[in-house]
């Protein structure tokens, strides 16, 4: 696969903040960040219709409703997600549900000819054993990490699709490389969730029910990177308005940290204090994560929320809103 490193910087094309503009995953954790940063910014036609009114896997239903509302932009941020054991156990649905998705909306924005079209992938679409921090060039470059292999093939699919379109049809469609993400809105499930709000979870049952010692799976000492949703809609929008390449982009910070830092960072902002223990027979998955961001950085962009303070926020969004939160009584 040839790549080309041509990223832009000086053509600046706005998006035009009347025109309608589809937020696909617009209630997820990426969608709802996005929402309301769009909605901030001005945009005053968006469109993000839920998984009940409109199921992205329903081909005729996704071809329907793009000849109803003729988006002129999509940001396509719908996928199924979810930390290491959901797509360990479940990798049927990870690349079945994800490429559904993908084919449904991009073929359909094709064929109503939408001019600005931005795709979220995931920084597991590079190799397991990619040199650190990762450039976008080590795409396809050697073998994936096992545990999310189904959802990387699905991710690389789109990429390659998006790709194909700005061959053959001269569209100026982009990827982004999302790292690990967090915020308010996250999905708290405590097996399929990803780590951060896994451990925040653990740790505010632990501490309102006073429990001793809390386990956590793997060795704590792989490395990861973590971006707050809020940050990276941010990134989307400097993409959709200054970027056109058909390399896929990193978003992240560029800055990494062991589980077990993470671990203590989240305990402390929840305020437990028992025992920390770490469960090995449960997978580590990629030993480090971390994202060479020069390419955006010279765009314009860089994260402003610092992960302290994120975690600080997404907690009280949690104890206020968030699923288990809302349901345990408080002390
Ligand atoms: O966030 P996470 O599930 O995603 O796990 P990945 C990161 C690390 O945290 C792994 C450890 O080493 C886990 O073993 N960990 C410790 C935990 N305790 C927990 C816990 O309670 N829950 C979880 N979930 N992890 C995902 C991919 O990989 O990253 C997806 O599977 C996607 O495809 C996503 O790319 C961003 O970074 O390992």
């Amino acid at each position: 696969m040839s790549i080309s490193h041509a990223v832009h910087t000086d053509s600046y094309r706005p998006l035009d903040r009347s025109a309608p503009v589809f937020v696909a995953g617009r209630s997820g954790l990426v969608g709802s960040a996005l929402w309301r940063l769009l909605k901030a910014e001005g945009f005053t036609s968006l469109l993000g219709p839920g998984s009940t009114d409109l199921d992205l896997r329903n081909r005729s239903a996704v071809f329907e409703w793009f000849a109803k509302h003729q988006p002129h932009a999509v940001i396509l941020a719908a996928a199924r997600v979810g930390g290491i054991k959901a797509n360990d156990t479940r990798p049927t649905e990870f690349i079945s549900d994800n490429l559904l998705i993908q084919v449904n909306v991009l073929d359909a924005a094709l064929r109503h000819g939408v001019e600005r079209l931005l795709f979220l992938g995931s920084s597991c679409i590079y190799p397991k054993h990619a040199d650190q921090p990762i450039r976008e060039e080590a795409l396809l470059t050697g073998p994936l990490e096992r545990t999310n292999e189904a959802y990387a093939i699905a991710k690389i699919a789109g990429i390659t699709q998006v790709r194909s379109v700005r061959r053959q049809h001269g569209l100026p469609w982009i990827c982004a490389m999302p790292t690990n993400l967090y915020g308010p809105g996250d999905n708290f499930h405590p097996e399929h969730s990803h780590v951060l709000p896994s451990l925040m979870r653990r740790f505010h049952q632990a501490r309102i029910e006073q429990a001793p010692r809390v386990v956590n799976w793997g060795s704590g000492t792989p490395r990861r990177e973590f971006l707050h949703t809020d940050d990276l809609a941010r990134a989307c929008l400097v993409l959709l308005e200054r970027y056109d390449s058909d390399s896929p982009i990193n978003v992240g910070t560029g800055e990494d940290l062991t589980i077990r830092e993470l671990s203590d960072m989240v305990a402390s902002a929840v305020g437990y204090e028992g025992a920390i223990e770490w469960d090995p027979t449960q997978p580590d998955g990629t030993p480090r994560k971390v994202l060479d961001i020069s390419k955006i950085a010279a765009l314009g962009w860089t994260p402003l929320i610092k992960l302290p303070d994120g975690i600080a926020e997404t907690y009280a969004w949690y104890e206020s809103t968030g699923p288990g939160g809302a349901r345990l009584p408080r002390q």
